[in-house]
C-alpha cells in the first residue's frame, strides 16, 4: 500500500500540471521525452474498470467470476496498480529487445524518459511474481499513440492474467512442460469465452510476442470481421528465471477488456466507452452480460480528405495525434485512401477523415471549421507540405 499512496501522489501531480494548462504546457515544451498530451493526461485516474454499472467493470466482475469457480486455487486481483511505470517494467521486464518498435517515442507515450504511461498490463507480471504471487489477474487502464477507428483507442482497458505450474502438475500428464501449459491456456481461455458469451465463432492464430513461446492471439467473428481480442503464451523461461521461480512453468494472457465489451454488449465504436451520455450509461446494468446495446439514432458521419507531401519524419500515429488534438472524440476514423510517389521521388499521402458524434448531429459549420484547424495543425507540427 505503500507503493499505491506513491502511486497516487504520483498521478495527483500529473494532473496538476494537467490543470494548470500554462505550466504544463511549459514541462511538455521543456521537456523533449514528454509526449503525453492533455486529452490523454485527462484519462488518468478515470477507472472505468472499476465502476460496476459500466460495461467495462460488468466484464471485469464476469471474468473475476469465472476465475473465482473454476480454479481450486484462487486468483489473486490487483486493479489499482498505478498506470504509470518505468522503462524497466514495462519493457526491459518482460524481455522487450532494446530496439523494439513499442519502446518509440512514436507508439508509446513517455512523461519523461525513464517513466512511461504502460502500454500493457504485462508490465506488472515481474514485480507480482518477485512478490510471490502464483496465479493473479491485474486490470488497468493502458496506453498507446495507435491509429483511429472503431476498434482503436488510444487508452483502453487489458486483464492481464498468470498462471505458474509446478513439476508435479505437468509430470503425471506425461506431458513436456510448455506443451502442458499451452494446452490448460487454451482450455482456460476457451472456457472463459463460453462463460462470457455462450456459443462463439473463433480461431487461434500463432504470433509473437517477446515475452511468450510458444505464442497465440484469440479472434472472435463479429459484424463480418475477425477482431483480435487477446494475446497469450507460455511465458518465457528467462522470466520466471529472473523473478525466483526457476524450476516452474507459467502461461499468461492479456485480453482487450473493449474488444470483448464490443462483442458481448453489441457496442459498435469504441469511444462509446468513454460517454458521459445518459442514452449510454442507463442502458447498463451491474452483473448483467445479456444486455445489447441499443443505438441511439446514428448520426451521419461526415468525410473530409487532406492530401499532402510527406517527409521521412512522418508517420501515422503522429498524424492521429494531431487530428484527435483538435477534434477529440468527433473523430471516428482516420484512413490512408491514396499513396504515390512521383518521378522526384516525392511521396503524397491522401488520408480520409470520417467525422461524427455519437451523440448528435455535427453542423456543416463545425466541421468545416475542425477540418480547417486540422489542416492548419498537421501543417505547423508535421512540416508536411499540403497539396
Ligand atoms: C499485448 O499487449 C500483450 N501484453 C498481451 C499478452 C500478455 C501476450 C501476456 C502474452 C502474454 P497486444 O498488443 O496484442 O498484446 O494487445 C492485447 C489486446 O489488447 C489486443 O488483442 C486487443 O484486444 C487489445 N488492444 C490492442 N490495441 C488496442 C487499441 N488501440 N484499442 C483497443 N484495444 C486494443
Ligand atoms: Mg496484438
Amino acid at each position: 500500500t505503500t507503493d499505491k499512496r506513491k502511486c497516487r501522489r504520483l498521478v495527483v501531480s500529473i494532473l496538476e500540471l494537467g490543470g494548470v494548462k500554462i505550466a504544463k504546457d511549459d514541462v511538455v515544451r521543456d521537456d523533449p521525452t514528454n509526449n503525453v498530451p492533455d486529452t490523454i493526461f485527462s484519462k488518468l485516474g478515470m477507472q472505468l474498470h472499476r465502476r460496476n454499472q459500466h460495461p467495462i467493470g460488468i466484464l471485469k466482475n464476469a471474468i473475476y467470476e469465472y476465475f473465482d469457480t473454476n480454479f481450486s486455487t484462487k486468483f489473486d486481483k490487483f486493479d489499482e496498480l498505478c498506470p504509470l511505470v518505468s522503462v524497466k517494467q514495462n519493457f526491459d521486464d518482460v524481455l522487450v529487445p532494446a530496439d523494439h518498435v513499442s519502446r518509440s517515442y512514436n507508439d508509446t507515450y513517455y512523461v519523461d524518459s525513464q517513466t512511461v504511461l504502460r502500454c500493457h498490463t504485462s508490465a506488472h507480471q515481474a514485480e507480482l511474481l518477485r512478490e510471490g504471487h502464483t496465479h493473479f489477474l491485474v486490470t488497468g487502464d493502458v496506453y498507446r499513440r495507435d491509429s483511429i477507428d472503431s476498434t482503436h483507442y488510444p487508452v483502453f482497458h487489458q486483464m492481464e492474467g498468470f498462471r505458474v505450474f509446478s513439476p508435479d502438475e505437468w509430470e503425471p500428464s506425461g506431458l513436456d512442460a510448455t506443451s502442458y501449459a499451452a494446452e490448460d491456456l487454451k482450455k482456460c481461455l476457451e472456457g472463459l469465452a463460453r462463460h462470457l458469451f455462450g456459443a462463439v465463432e473463433m480461431r487461434w492464430i500463432d504470433t509473437y510476442f517477446p515475452f511468450t513461446n510458444p505464442s497465440f492471439e484469440l479472434e472472435i467473428y463479429f459484424k463480418e470481421n475477425w477482431l483480435e481480442v487477446l494475446g497469450c503464451g507460455v511465458t518465457e523461461q528467462e522470466i520466471l528465471r529472473r523473478n525466483g521461480r526457476p524450476d516452474n512453468v507459467a502461461w499468461a494472457f492479456g485480453l482487450g477488456l473493449e474488444r470483448l465489451a464490443m462483442v458481448l454488449f453489441d457496442i459498435p465504436d469504441i469511444r462509446l466507452f468513454w460517454s458521459n451520455d445518459e442514452r449510454f450509461i442507463s442502458q447498463f446494468c451491474s452483473g448483467q452480460l445479456g444486455i445489447k446495446f441499443k443505438p441511439f439514432s446514428k448520426y451521419p458521419p461526415c468525410y473530409k480528405d487532406m492530401s499532402f507531401w510527406i517527409n521521412e519524419s512522418f508517420t501515422e500515429n503522429n498524424l492521429c495525434e494531431v487530428i484527435r488534438g483538435v477534434a477529440g472524440d468527433l473523430v471516428e476514423e482516420v484512413s490512408l485512401i491514396d499513396n504515390f510517389t512521383n518521378k522526384k521521388g516525392m511521396t503524397s499521402h491522401c488520408y480520409r477523415i470520417a467525422y461524427r458524434s455519437m451523440e448528435r448531429s455535427l453542423t456543416d459549420e463545425e466541421i468545416n471549421d475542425l477540418q480547417w484547424n486540422v489542416r492548419e495543425q498537421v501543417l505547423n507540427k508535421l512540416n508536411v507540405v499540403l497539396r
